[in-house]
């Protein structure tokens, strides 16, 4: 068969923080070839997929031979023969050889880049590009990007405490537009930082450093910027923030180090819930820490009727927590990186199980990138609605908005931007 897989090959490459990550090709018999990347968090949640390190002295520990040697050898091995049009069996016999449940054992940096190199060669095999490919003749929606203006938290040395400040553009007509709306408030809220005195590099998704005072003179910034680049918050652009809560968490308190505030589960929802009310807000994630799936709950009562309220370290692209958290009225969005669940398979079931409630799904870069665009296609061709790759800035996120513009060409006249609809049903009401 023209798709049965021939070879799987691996090596250690770089990402953008010049950490060793792990590229994977693979080779069918009809001679289509597919090729992706391994990316890392920084922030991550201790129920992600393990990703497998060397440890030892040599780059700081984060080298990658074992997950290398994993797919040239064991995983090469299994691969060989099955059928690259079979995702999930071949994701299937990918995480029964590794045998761990956190797939720990050969790597989820292995076993991700794998996955997603397999449906890369599968695409090619059926002359297909890989939204296509996925969508099988489905009717699917352009994605509503969150785009980065500032990061924080752990990808700007702690700076501030909120790791994400975002915005969205739900009402623009287009994915084209929405980037021609984020290159505006980008702009704008650069020429501000340098025009203040702050302007003081980029953080590790390209967002401006926040060199602010408090989280609030973050948010205040961020609306003034805006202003400043013509357009109306709350009206065309809305915020949204990645709290990355758990982060600030430590024996049972959340931490605010540039606030100098200590908060229990009650006072930290309310500060976000604050928030909320005070500023142009339309998405948050991770309000609160991984484990706390009861603070969780507070935060949807307090804000999720008209707020987007995404689970990320919380849900770890996991369907069963999804469920868990939902069966709990908790949450109305999950934050779906297939590197998180370790194969795409298993991302697609967290991303089902979403789809199932009514919740929104938004497609997920991690902070250590690469130019592997593969995100771009999944976000589309799993129509999931919405899409988080970072910054405008750095060609490791622009990599994925720029084919995310390719695809919207391809598709021509059927290109429809998700805008409201993305959301959960309640939210999205807001917006009408
Ligand atoms: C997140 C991601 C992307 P990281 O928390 O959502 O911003 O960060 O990849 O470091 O987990
Ligand atoms: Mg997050």
């Amino acid at each position: 068969m023209k798709t049965t897989v021939t070879a799987v090959r691996a090596r250690q490459i770089w990402d953008s923080r010049g950490r060793p990550t792990v590229e994977a090709e693979v080779t069918l018999a009809g001679g289509a070839y597919g090729r992706a990347h391994a990316p890392a968090g920084a922030s991550r949640g201790a129920h992600e997929a393990w990703e497998l390190r060397d440890g030892g002295p040599r780059f700081g520990g984060l080298g990658v031979d074992g997950a290398v040697a994993a797919v040239n050898g064991e995983i090469a091995a299994r691969l060989a023969g099955l059928d690259a049009t079979d995702q999930a069996g071949i994701d299937a016999a990918m995480t029964e050889l590794d045998g761990t449940a956190n797939l720990s054992r050969l790597g989820a940096n292995a076993i991700v880049a794998v996955s997603l190199a397999v449906l890369d060669a599968a695409a090619a095999g059926s002359g297909l590009a890989r939204w296509a490919y996925l969508a099988a003749g489905r009717k699917v929606r352009m994605p509503l990007p969150e785009i980065q203006i500032f990061g924080g938290g752990a990808h700007a040395g702690r700076r501030t405490d909120v790791q994400d400040f975002m915005i969205m553009a739900p009402r623009a007509g287009s994915i084209r537009e929405a980037f021609e709306i984020a290159a505006d408030v980008f702009r704008a809220a650069g020429t501000l930082m340098a025009d203040t005195g702050r302007l003081a590099g980029a953080a590790d998704e390209g967002g401006w450093w926040p060199m602010f005072a408090s989280n609030e003179e973050a948010l205040d910034t961020l609306v003034q910027s805006i202003e400043r680049s013509g357009h109306r918050p709350g009206e065309d652009v809305f915020i949204s923030l990645d709290v990355a809560a758990n982060e600030l968490h430590a024996e049972g308190r959340y931490r605010l180090g540039l606030d100098d505030a200590d908060f229990g589960r009650e006072g930290m929802v309310e500060r976000v819930a604050d928030w909320v009310r005070r500023y142009p807000i339309l998405s948050i994630e991770d309000p609160v820490s991984q484990d706390d799936l009861q603070g969780f709950r507070l935060a949807t009562e307090a804000f999720a009727a008209t707020t987007q309220l995404i689970g990320d370290d919380i849900l770890v692209t996991d369907a069963a927590r999804v469920r868990r958290a939902a069966a709990a009225g908790a949450g109305n969005a999950v934050l779906v990186k297939v590197n998180q669940a370790g194969t795409v398979s298993r991302a697609k079931a967290a991303l089902d199980a979403a789809r199932s409630l009514s919740w929104g799904a938004i497609v997920s870069a991690r902070s250590g990138e690469t130019e592997d665009v593969s995100i771009a296609h999944l976000a589309v061709g799993w129509d999931a609605g919405q899409i988080k790759v970072g910054s405008f800035a750095r060609s490791e996120r622009m990599a994925k908005w720029n084919e995310l513009l390719r695809i919207e060409e391809a598709m021509g006249a059927d290109a429809v931007y998700a805008g409201p609809s993305a959301f959960a049903p309640s939210v999205a009401e807001t917006l009408r």
